[in-house]
């Protein structure tokens, strides 16, 4: 008799059997799926680390390349042979307005003829065009509008609003108004004479902090190390003004050296070393990366005393740098100079771009409330409409203008003279 049970169950076996293996190739094919699937993701993560890197490599091609153009720029303002010359002996211009102007702003100081340099009258010309901007929408309307008539109580509403337009600030601008008024309650006042005490009022107002601050050129005291640090914001020009600064502080014989306390900017040691081989001042750096502003200026001052320096200009960044504030940086610095040289003339002054009309002057009340301000330096006054801004400076935050710059050569930055700046930013023509 057919043992049909087993005969079932070897089917039944053999069923399973086709069925296990069936399985198990089925597995099988997944493992390798997924095994495919796993090469296949692998190879796409390579790939994309591949896209990655290259982009990193473009993005750090195209930082090297800016930064070359940069050093090259900057090169090319300074001292690149074929770039304007900015530091050669000026040349005596025509005889025409700028020198008859320039002339008589010395003359009226209490200049001799033969104490007049070709320098001075550069330097005045320049002055007076950098000023024409804020100069057009001012005293040229002012005369528009005033013609010869005597001034009216209308024409100093006009006043008002230019004086405002220029970026003078309210404090001064009511000062001066007041002023006006008052005189022409008493007199009849033309428009040349209100010009003139127009002039003589802004003089007053920019030479108050000069006065109170006891000095009135800001220059390196004998005997001593004098340490002049250059903050603001950034870009106003503070590492331009500290190259400057150098040219200026060697020529007049001062030893001087530079520390490079902007460890933030890539290129800002560059950019002194330019400046320092200009002026031929040693230069004090720090290049590694993130390196510690105040550690840069402990170096100089150690530098600065081995060599008998007089003066030690030191640049700061100006801005943020990691999570440190940019007040907690000067006063690190302030607290290594106070420590090392604790008898050292120290000067603290506010870089100021003028183009920046009332935003210079906020940054300059918020650096006066925390950075111990001692003067202000205004720059970019060439072509900017906003040179009112250093009486608004003067007037309400109470600070010396100490220099100003009027261009990016090496020259082109001056001690301030309040009658110079008046006269220019009143000039009649
Ligand atoms: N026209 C004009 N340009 C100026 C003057 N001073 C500086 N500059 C230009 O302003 C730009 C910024 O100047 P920097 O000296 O690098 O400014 P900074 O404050 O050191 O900038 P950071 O270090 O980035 O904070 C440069 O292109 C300078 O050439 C000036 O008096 N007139
Ligand atoms: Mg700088």
């Amino acid at each position: 008799m057919p043992n049909t049970d087993s005969d079932n169950s070897r089917e039944w076996a053999a069923q399973a059997y086709a069925l296990l293996k069936k399985r198990q190739e089925e597995q099988k094919q997944e493992l390798i799926k997924e095994e495919e699937q796993k090469q296949e993701l692998i190879k796409e993560e390579e790939q994309k680390q591949e896209l990655i890197k290259e982009e990193e490599q473009k993005q750090e091609l195209i930082k090297e390349e800016e930064q070359k153009q940069e050093l090259i720029d900057i090169a090319n303002k300074v001292n690149i042979p074929g770039a304007p010359k900015t530091d050669g002996e000026p040349e005596l211009g025509k005889f025409d307005d700028d020198f008859t102007w320039s002339a008589m702003v010395l003359a009226a100081q209490g200049k001799k003829i033969n104490q007049i340099s070709i320098d001075e009258i550069d330097w005045l010309t320049k002055l007076r065009r950098g000023l024409e901007e804020t100069r057009k929408g001012f005293v040229t309307e002012l005369l528009d509008k005033l013609g010869d008539d005597p001034l009216t109580p209308e024409s100093l509403d006009d006043l008002e609003t230019l004086l405002i337009r220029a970026d003078v600030g309210i404090n001064c601008t009511d000062k001066v108004i007041n002023s006006l008024r008052k005189k022409l309650n008493e007199e009849v006042v033309g428009g040349e004479a209100g010009i003139k005490f127009l002039k003589k009022e802004l003089k007053l107002i920019i030479d108050r902090p000069i006065i109170n601050s006891g000095a009135n050129l800001l220059v390196p005291q004998k005997g001593k190390l004098n340490v002049w640090l250059l903050v603001g914001v950034n870009g106003v020009g503070k590492t331009t003004t500290l190259g400057k600064l150098a040219y200026l502080s060697s020529r007049s014989n001062y030893k001087t050296l530079i520390a490079a306390a902007d460890t933030f900017r890539a290129a800002a040691v560059e950019q002194l070393k330019v400046w320092g081989e200009r002026s031929n001042v040693d230069v004090i750096s720090n290049q590694s990366k993130n390196a510690d502003p105040a550690a840069v200026v402990f170096d100089a001052i150690n530098s600065a005393n081995k060599k008998n320096v007089d003066l030690l200009l030191v640049d700061t960044a100006g801005r943020l740098q990691t999570k440190n504030n940019l007040m907690d940086e000067l006063a690190k610095i302030k607290k290594i100079i106070d420590k090392k040289v604790p008898d050292a003339s120290v000067e603290s002054l506010l870089v100021l771009d003028a183009s920046q009309g009332q935003n210079g002057l906020k940054q300059a009340k918020s650096f006066a409330k925390s950075a111990n301000l001692t003067g202000a330096i205004i720059t970019k006054l060439d072509g900017s409409s906003r040179g009112g801004v250093s009486l608004a400076v003067s007037e309400e935050v109470n600070l010396p203008i100490r220099f100003i710059g009027a261009g990016e050569g090496i020259k082109d930055l001056r001690p301030f003279n309040s009658y110079e700046f008046v006269e220019a930013m009143l000039a009649e023509k």
